[in-house]
């Protein structure tokens, strides 16, 4: 006899660990599996930025202390234009609101320490699963067990099996390719002062803080044009101090190298029978802006409220609207982060004035009208929609 949860979550991502935790909270049994093993999971480098609206998803459950103690407020964003810098004061602009920098590892670590202690049930090292019977009695098998769930939530991120699981026909899928590349690396170097984010003719780049000792920096490239996997460790000094308009940037050990895919997608809807795809199983968007992470979280909160509803309070209204409620708020990310985008990247075209011109009007209005900057702040601080 296949085992039986209310919930079975796909992946222990921050969807999934979010959603587990916010169930748990509610009394909802729920089985997460994890393909991966639990040093992985813990281990992932990737965001750093948890905005105002993402803090507020844990206060509102009474888990700020178990996940966000400690973390730090962000006060400027340094625009930095040909070195000249320019900061941006977000939570002037928004009320006092702004984002904290909380690396996802450890946001991931802490969800994940929660949520056992408290009992719950994660499997990692859950290989092949794959889903079934979705629209009566979905049925999970994974290599070692099998479960009976009343609802499948799918967080396994954009790679995958339950967005794959839903039939084609009944999703929609929009990709966006920005048309640039990004090279990021992981360095044992000091942090800026500030969120640092460069417009060059040489290229966009940015560094942005990642522990006390460490720095995670974004460089622009032509991608089709060259490959900057295969710059030398100096190089990619030499552009960082060329592109950041500072000849004494300290260098250090690179300690990890990736290329980040300039890409968008969504998928619609973000449900199919008892299925509900949250986080980068439904959408990914481009790091700029740093919205990832955080409309994985705004997803999690969403679901868990409509699940909850639905399971003990027998109502399944917001589970029906579940996918339109979610994808509002990604439409709009979707569109801050390419105006973002365009902003900083085609300020240094060099082979188009026109969109240089344009680029650099955008970026003097959130200077020059107190409206515009106000919009800004509030996208930053994910606060806009409220
Ligand atoms: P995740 O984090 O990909 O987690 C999915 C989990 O599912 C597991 N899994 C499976 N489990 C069982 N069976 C399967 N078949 C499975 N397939 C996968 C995986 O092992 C994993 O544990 O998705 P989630 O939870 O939706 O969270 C999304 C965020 O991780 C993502 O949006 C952000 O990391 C994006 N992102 C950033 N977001 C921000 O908000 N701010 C940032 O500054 C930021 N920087 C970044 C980023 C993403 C990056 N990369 C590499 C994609 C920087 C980078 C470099």
């Amino acid at each position: 006899m296949p085992e039986m949860t209310e919930v079975a979550i796909i992946g222990a991502g921050p969807a999934g660990l979010t959603l587990a935790n916010l169930l748990q909270r509610n009394g909802i049994r729920c089985v997460v599996l994890e393909a991966r093993d639990r040093s992985h999971v813990e281990e992932r480098q990737r965001a750093g930025v948890l905005d105002h609206y993402g803090s507020e998803i844990f206060a509102r459950a009474g888990l700020a202390d178990a996940v966000i103690a400690g973390a730090f407020r962000e006060k400027f964003l340094e625009l930095r234009y040909e070195g000249e810098p320019h900061f941006f004061d977000g939570p002037s602009h928004a009320g006092g609101r702004a984002g904290v920098i909380v690396p996802q590892q450890l946001l991931v670590r802490r969800l994940l320490a929660t949520f056992l202690d408290g009992g719950g049930d994660l499997r990692f090292g859950a290989e092949d699963v794959a889903l079934h019977d979705l629209t009566t009695t979905p049925r999970v098998t994974y290599a070692g067990g099998e479960l009976t769930a009343g609802y499948v939530a799918g967080c396994d991120g954009f790679h995958g099996v339950s967005r794959t699981s839903i039939p084609a026909s009944s999703l929609t899928t929009y990709t966006f390719d920005h048309g640039i590349g990004w090279y990021t690396v992981l360095a044992d170097a000091p942090p800026p002062r500030h969120a640092l984010m460069a417009v060059s003719r040489h290229g966009f780049a940015a560094q942005f803080a990642r522990g006390p000792q460490a720095s995670r920096f974004y460089l622009e490239y032509r991608p089709g044009a060259e490959d900057p996997r295969e710059w030398p460790d100096d190089y990619t000094w030499e552009q960082l101090r060329l592109r950041l308009g500072d000849p004494a940037l300290p260098g250090g050990t690179i300690t990890d190298k990736e290329i980040v895919e300039m890409r968008s997608f969504v998928a619609e809807p973000m449900a199919y029978a008892k299925l509900f795809l949250a986080g980068d199983a439904a959408h990914i968007i481009t790091p700029m802006g740093a919205k990832g992470m955080n409309l994985a979280l705004a997803d999690a909160e969403v679901l868990a409220r409509a699940l909850t509803g639905a399971l003990r309070g027998a109502d399944d209204t917001a589970l029906r609207s579940y996918s339109d409620t979610c994808l509002r708020r990604t439409w709009d990310y979707q569109e801050f982060s390419r105006w973002f985008t365009e902003m900083v990247h085609d300020a240094g075209a060099q082979d188009d004035p026109f969109r240089r011109r344009l680029a650099r009007a955008r970026f003097d209005r959130l200077w020059a009208n107190p409206k515009a900057a106000e919009w800004f702040a509030d996208m930053m601080a994910g606060t806009a929609l409220l």
